[in-house]
């Protein structure tokens, strides 16, 4: 049976249709009408148990194109008898593989570059001629020609190179090696003698065919305007590194100084940069500050604490006021610092002749004769009058409150009989 693909693969002819009235029959024929070009699928159909298809009983016959020969010329020769006509599995159709020296679809063309007949690296192209004759045509590569490119051009032949010049004839043409005062491929071409640009810094170049000058600017010499004259012979930069030009020179000042000549000292201090009333003093390249008493630091910008090392010696406050400390003394004692004790008798506080005598931060009066108090300012009573004694503060002042209490005794008895006296006189 001749089934589809698909058939073929599951075993099955139910859309076959049959190739023979005996399919057993050894050998095996197929009616050619039955192949198509293509794989072909064909089962053998038997009720025997022995003949199953899945014993191997199938057949997959592909039918290729034959190329080996001309459609119009069926009995002619294949590959004309110059190759074999083959095909592999993986190919489609029969094709000619052909002996050596002959090429074409079926061997009827000779390769006329067979054996490679062009020299010094040409190519070479094969003619197709109905002949079939092995023509073929060389294309030279630079230099070469002839009909298998083994002549040699001679560009020189025909003299190209001008005014005198030597032609060598090398890959692609003539080279021409000029005279002095030629120049152009072919020497053609008058040379000036500025074209090269033989003056240097700037000088002017002056011609004629042959010979030029040159016109140099100040401060150069020379015949070509090299000899620059070194303006910095003289050393005129006096802080800094010398430069030459042409006809002059320019300094480079070192850090601190500027001018034409680096002449100036640079002032650092006019940006006033120390802080806090510090001095500036100029440097070389940089400043200084000289801080005032209670700031240091590069530009005095750091405040020290003047009370902490208690310069105050007996004081109730010590008060930082910049540059400067302020004490605050305790009663007694003066001095920038309070390191002065006061002599408690310098105001000379006993009055009326007293005389004063320190007593530690204290004072003792002793009065003149006829005064008492602290300060001797009182007036001593009569009865004391002559005794020609006299008493400290302290005894005065215990006398007082004697006479005080004496006098408040004094009236209250007086107020006790007087209230007596009234309540018995009635
Ligand atoms: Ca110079
Ligand atoms: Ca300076």
């Amino acid at each position: 049976y001749k089934v589809s693909r698909e058939g073929f693969e599951r075993c099955s002819i139910a859309q076959g249709r049959p190739t023979t009235d005996s399919p057993t029959a050894v050998p095996f024929q197929l009616d050619p009408d039955f192949l198509t070009l293509g794989s072909n699928y064909f089962i053998v159909n038997t009720d025997s148990p022995l003949f199953r298809c899945d014993f191997g009983l199938r057949i997959n016959i592909t039918v290729k194109p034959d190329l080996c020969r001309p459609d119009q010329q069926p009995g002619s020769d294949r590959c004309s008898n110059r190759g074999h006509c083959l095909s592999r599995r993986t190919q489609e159709t029969f094709y000619c593989e052909c002996c050596d020296g002959f090429m074409g679809q079926y061997c009827e063309e000779m390769d006329g570059c067979h054996g490679n007949p062009c020299e010094n690296g040409a190519t070479c192209l094969d003619i197709e001629d109905e002949l079939g004759d092995g023509n073929f045509t060389c294309i030279c590569p630079p230099g070469y020609t002839g009909t298998t490119c083994t002549d040699k051009i001679d560009y020189c032949a025909e003299s190209p190179c001008q005014n005198g010049a030597r032609c060598l004839s090398v890959e692609y043409g003539p080279q021409c090696v000029c005279l002095s005062g030629f120049t152009g491929d072919l020497c053609q071409l008058t040379l000036d003698p500025c074209d090269s640009r033989p003056c240097q810094h700037q000088g002017i170049c002056h011609s004629n065919t042959t010979h030029y000058q040159c016109e140099c600017p100040p401060g150069v010499s020379g015949q070509n305007c090299e000899i620059n004259a070194d303006e910095c012979a003289s050393s005129p930069c006096r802080h800094g590194v010398c430069v030459d030009r042409v006809n002059g020179y320019q300094c480079y000042c070192v850090p601190g100084f500027n001018g034409h000549h680096c002449e100036h000292e640079y002032d650092e201090c006019l940006s006033d940069p120390c802080l806090n009333n510090g001095a500036c003093v100029d440097q070389l390249n940089r400043f200084t500050c000289e801080c005032g008493e209670g700031y240091r630091g590069e530009r005095c910008e750091v405040k020290v604490d003047l009370c902490a090392s208690n310069p105050c010696k007996n004081a109730t406050a010590c008060i930082d006021q910049g540059n400067t400390v302020h004490c605050v003394c305790a009663p007694g004692f003066t001095g920038s610092q309070c390191e002065v004790q006061m002599n408690p008798c310098q105001t000379q506080p006993c009055v009326n002749g007293g005389t004063c005598q320190p007593h530690g931060s204290e004072y003792i009066c002793v009065c003149m004769q006829g005064y008492i108090g602290k300060d001797c300012t009182e007036k001593a009573l009569e009865a004391e009058g002559d005794t020609g004694f006299y008493h400290s503060p302290v005894f005065h002042e215990h006398m007082r409150i004697l006479y005080t209490v004496t006098g408040i005794l004094a009236t209250a008895f007086v107020a006790v009989i007087a209230v007596v006296m009234y309540g018995v006189c009635r």
